[in-house]
């Protein structure tokens, strides 16, 4: 993408920050703390120390090549070097959450939309919105994978697609993204691997998504995951297992329209259930479930 046009600055509760006409804004580097820098050192630590035993290999590949390290938050347009080079993606960066259609534009045009700011101090472990530590480090080491990226650009196209054709098709698609992009298991020989954005940007549920016996884990199947509600404010009561990134792009190469139709006849699956035709790896004892409703 050509460098955007500036229009204007925006006062904003986390400082002043130059916004492009296109809606994104430029790094505000210069104005993070020295506490934003030690919280992203933090982040960056605990996961490198836990992540080599539960992320899949393409993950740890790609944290490398950015050389992501405890010398603070990196900058956008240093990783874009790397990232332009490897598959054309380009980070861009955004104040935040963007109406779906937007976000689905820059996913199709091979732009990632990553939030400029960085959670406080005392929001290591949780927190409700998309910072740039869930956005930078959760997902921009597989825009690295060839495949992956294709699949990522592949979704922003369908989003599209699913936006024109109503909020039923929107709420499938949505559901698919929810159980690849963010909360995915990969296998390998190595075991049950994550490749999940959600996941790997998450102490807690790095751990719990592989060794806990509470979820379900089940083989990645296209309509069975749009058909499956999720759970936004606890942990994944299930996580689909895919064999592979060529697996999981081809099985989304079809047009959807068709499933859509389909899907909208029958009930949703609640996130904890199990069905006969399942390829199960493992049966969640459920302990700890919270009672609580699925989106
Ligand atoms: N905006 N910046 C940003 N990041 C997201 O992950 C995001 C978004 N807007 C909508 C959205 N995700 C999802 O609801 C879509 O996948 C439907
Ligand atoms: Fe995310």
């Amino acid at each position: 993408m050509d460098t955007p046009r500036r229009v204007e600055h925006q006062q904003t509760d986390r400082g002043y920050v130059p916004v492009y006409a296109t809606g994104t804004v430029e790094q505000p580097w210069a104005n993070y703390s020295p506490t934003d820098h030690e919280v992203w050192n933090t982040l960056y630590r605990r996961q490198r120390e836990l992540l080599p035993a539960y992320a899949c290999k393409e993950f740890l590949e790609g944290v490398e090549r950015f050389g992501f390290g405890e010398g603070g938050i990196p900058r956008f347009a240093d990783l874009n070097a790397v990232l332009g080079e490897a598959t054309g993606w380009e980070i861009v960066a955004v104040e935040g959450l963007l109406p779906d259609e937007v976000f689905f534009d820059h996913l199709a045009n091979r732009r990632f939309p990553v939030s400029w700011w960085i959670r406080r101090p005392d929001q290591l472990d949780y927190l409700s919105e998309p910072d740039l530590f869930h956005d930078l480090f959760g997902h921009v080491p597989l825009l690295l994978n060839p495949v992956f990226a294709d699949y990522m650009q592949a979704y922003g196209k369908g989003g599209m697609k699913a936006h024109a054709i109503g909020p039923e098709a929107l709420m499938n698609l949505t559901r698919l993204y929810w159980y690849t992009v963010e909360f995915g298991l990969i296998n390998t020989p190595e075991g049950l691997r994550i490749y999940g954005a959600g996941i790997v940007s998450s102490k807690g549920e790095s751990v719990y998504s592989i060794d806990s016996p509470a979820p379900n884990r089940i083989g990645f199947g296209l309509e069975r995951v749009m058909n499956t509600k999720y759970r936004i404010d606890t942990y994944q009561q299930t996580y689909f297992v895919i064999d592979s990134f060529d697996q999981l792009f081809d099985a989304t190469r079809p047009d959807f329209t068709p499933i859509y139709a389909s899907l909208a006849d029958g009930t949703a699956v609640a996130a904890a259930e199990v069905l006969d035709t399942d390829k199960v790896f493992q049966r969640g004892t459920r302990e700890g479930f919270s009672s609580g409703s699925d989106n």
